[in-house]
């Protein structure tokens, strides 16, 4: 038997591989080249004209420089992704916290301190690759361990549960939620008539309706969102014992959504919003983090918890079974080439390594046959592994061989095994006890085509999850629900969708169809249908605050705060504010009517960023409005920057004024909290006095820690 190749390779100190993927690709890296030559080498005279009879001639076939242009050029693009098409990339590392050696045999997962090189690729589902970023979705959440023993991916999203519980039903879900067939309309939006449709018939699919319709599908930033292994997995030990387990991916910097407004108008302000951010944060050293969160379950413990593992519907509730932190990972590296490595990645599933094994869930099964199946048309061939970004930091060698776009070149005579020609021996040269070996899991009985009786129960933890929510968050919940059925033509499908809704709350079905001219929900009729179940499971909580993404306060670092001038601007007690923003990690940009400067009101010159046209409130976190009385009669003067206020306003930011500002805010109609009776959260004035700006400025910080302030009274009726 060959030596099992982790023996050897484990020698390597923890830390010494980080940098094992980022030095591999170096090798496949080139700049900018100065002098121009074809493909074969050959030096090109002239990249401005063809080769043509006479000057004024046709163009002449002889021409194979640029034949050989136009050729490439026309094949530049291959297939976008059949869901998740458009996506973000990164590099980074995960670090161990926790030795796993009790749990599995992973290698990357047994030494504390050890450091796996990892890439990354988040993701919207249903759009194609040139749609909006901050559209209503699940996001794709894919991390590729390159480490010692082999490529590990743990290819997740951000909500933990799925629509279906079945790998059957997914290209019907993918068909249902995609533009229509007959006009290819709507892009990357599940607001349309054949989505509904399908899933109001496929009440399995109420608990994740209820995380997409929930603020969890409009992240603030891919830094700021959670991530699941959503499938039940098996962690093995190198005893063979086993542990089922559920990934988590928790963010340092929190939880955080947009509001639904701010959603729309940023995709069309910046399509590539999320895309931005997650570049931007890189690019200035602010490196994302999320810490490995780990569910551990003992095999013979499962059957308690009452509810299926294997059932892709069903979460975990962390009351019931705690997440573990076990390491970290972070994002430190942006790609050098966007189609080399983010579009080039292919993921799947099914690239485990030893101590780390499947379950039985029905949906993961499916998928392990369709991640490799669709890289041979997406990436043309069955050598995609050998694609710089895809291969292993460990070298791999088999008698897999020849295909389209082969690079290794294999020597010698020998590409079959077992033989004698090239070990000169006739062992075996497979790993036997150092390779992958699968969980024998034992399994006797018939073949069938049905779905256990364990999967029945489609809603116990749909009404766990809104029980879990905060009083805006459930009116988020309403609200997108109203606003996707408001688009949908017919109206026994939004019908059907708020009878199995009644199913979830009473109160929350009968608010749902309160605006969409159909009848009372009705859970009778719904029950009454093919295909519901409702084999309600008795969970011994009421609710979860895991579920929750309201926060009391958190990080500020990476926001980004606007501050509002105008000619006249007062940067006294401003600057202390902008510096106690930046010592707490905040970004600030100055936001004013034109490129520039302004001049401030001790007849200085103050740069401007950015203008309120090119840089709108949805752009940023919280507005800051310095002191001023012409600064602030000017703003008022501007629809542009009046419309900057209200919209913050209207989307719960904290806004802080300072001295003559808060006349901005009266005439704007706001009031700020303790300048009138009638108190708007987040909204802070200040004296522009010395002894009030330090106060002011921690407030502010605190304030924007909050991420909304969801108590503002009276916002709908904002003209923002
Ligand atoms: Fe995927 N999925 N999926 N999926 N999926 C793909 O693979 C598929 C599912 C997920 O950034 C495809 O390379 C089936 C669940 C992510 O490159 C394809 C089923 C979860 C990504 C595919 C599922 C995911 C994909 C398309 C049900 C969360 C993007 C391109 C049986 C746990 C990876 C590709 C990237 C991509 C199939 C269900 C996550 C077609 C058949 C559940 C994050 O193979």
């Amino acid at each position: 038997m060959a030596q099992p190749r982790q023996d050897t390779q484990r020698k390597a100190k923890a830390g010494d591989s980080a940098a094992a993927k980022v030095k591999q690709l170096e090798s496949f890296s080139q700049g900018p080249e100065n002098q121009l030559t074809t493909n074969q080498g050959v030096p090109i005279p002239d990249n401005h004209n063809s080769l043509k009879a006479g000057v004024r001639g046709p163009t002449l076939l002889e021409d194979f420089i640029l034949r050989e242009k136009i050729t490439h050029f026309d094949h530049e693009r291959i297939p976008e992704r059949v869901v998740h098409a458009r996506g973000t990339g990164a590099h980074g590392y995960f670090e161990l916290y926790k030795s796993l050696s009790e749990y599995t045999r992973a290698d990357f997962l047994q030494e504390v301190g050890a450091r796996t090189p990892v890439f990354v690729r988040f993701s919207t589902v249903a759009g194609s690759r040139g749609s909006s970023d901050t559209v209503r979705d699940v996001r794709g959440f894919a991390v590729k361990f390159y480490t010692r023993e082999g490529n590990y991916d743990l290819v997740g999203n951000n909500i933990p549960v799925f629509f279906v519980q079945d790998a059957m039903k997914f290209p019907d879900l993918v068909h249902a939620v995609k533009p229509e067939p007959h006009h290819e309309m709507p892009q990357a939006a599940s607001a349309h008539d054949s989505f509904w449709d399908f899933v109001s018939l496929m009440p399995e699919t109420t608990h994740m309706l209820m995380w997409v319709m929930s603020d969890r599908a409009i992240p603030r930033s891919l830094r700021m969102m959670e991530g699941f292994g959503v499938h039940t997995f098996r962690l093995v030990n190198a005893r063979g014992v086993a542990h089922f387990v559920k990934f988590h991916w928790k963010p340092k910097l929190g939880k955080h959504a947009l509001v639904w407004d701010e959603a729309q108008k940023i995709a069309g302000k910046d399509a590539d919003f999320h895309r931005r951010d997650l570049w931007e944060a890189i690019d200035q050293g602010n490196f994302p983090e999320w810490e490995l969160g780990l569910q551990l379950i003992e095999e013979s413990k499962a059957q308690a918890l009452g509810f299926d593992l294997l059932d892709p519907t069903k979460l975990i509730p962390e009351d019931m079974v705690p997440v573990q932190l076990v390491g970290k990972m972070v994002l430190n590296r942006n790609v050098d080439n966007f189609f080399a490595e983010t579009e080039q990645v292919a993921f799947h599933p099914g690239h485990v390594v030893p101590g780390i094994d499947f379950s039985n869930d029905p949906l993961l099964q499916g998928r392990l046959f369709s991640y490799t199946d669709t890289q041979l048309s997406r990436l043309g061939g069955p050598n995609f592994h050998e694609l710089p970004i895809n291969r292993g930091v460990c070298p791999f060698h088999n008698f897999q061989r020849d295909g389209m776009h082969r690079q290794t070149i294999n020597k010698g005579q020998v590409n079959y095994e077992p033989n004698t020609l090239a070990t000169g021996s006739e062992q075996r040269v497979d790993g036997g006890t150092g390779g992958f070996q699968s969980y024998p899991e034992e399994i006797e009985s018939p073949k069938v085509r049905r779905r256990s009786a364990s999967f029945d129960d489609h809603f116990s933890q749909a009404t766990l999850f809104w029980n879990s929510q905060s009083p805006a968050e459930k009116e988020h919940i309403i609200a997108a629900f109203q606003f996707e059925l408001s688009k949908v033509a017919v109206p026994a499908i939004r019908q059907r969708v708020v009878d199995n809704l009644a199913h979830v709350d009473g109160k929350l079905a009968r608010k749902v169809a309160e605006p969409l001219g159909i009848g009372a929900p009705d859970a009778k009729a719904a029950a009454g249908r093919a295909g519901f179940r409702e084999a309600r499971t008795k969970l011994p909580i009421e609710s979860s605050a895991a579920l929750s993404m309201e926060t009391a306060g958190g990080p500020i670092q990476t926001r980004k705060v606007a501050i509002l001038v105008a000619d006249g601007v007062e940067t006294g007690a401003m600057k202390i504010v902008q510096q106690a923003l930046l010592d707490a990690g905040a970004i600030c940009k100055v936001v004013g009517p034109h490129l520039g400067f302004v001049s401030t009101s001790s007849g200085q010159q103050l740069a401007v960023d950015f203008t309120y046209v090119n840089m709108p409130s949805v752009m940023f976190d919280a507005v800051l409005v310095p002191s001023g009385a012409a600064s602030a009669r000017a703003l008022a003067a501007n629809g542009d920057a009046v419309h900057f206020v209200l919209e913050a306003f209207k989307h719960f930011k904290t806004i802080c004024v300072i001295g003559e500002g808060v006349e901005l805010l009266r005439s704007l109609g706001i009031n700020a909290a303790g300048s009138e009776s009638v108190v708007a959260a987040g909204v802070l004035v200040g004296k522009s006095e010395p002894t009030a700006r330090v106060q002011l400025a921690q407030d502010f910080v605190a304030a924007i820690g909050k991420h909304r302030h969801w108590g503002r009274a009276n916002v709908d009726a904002v003209p923002a």
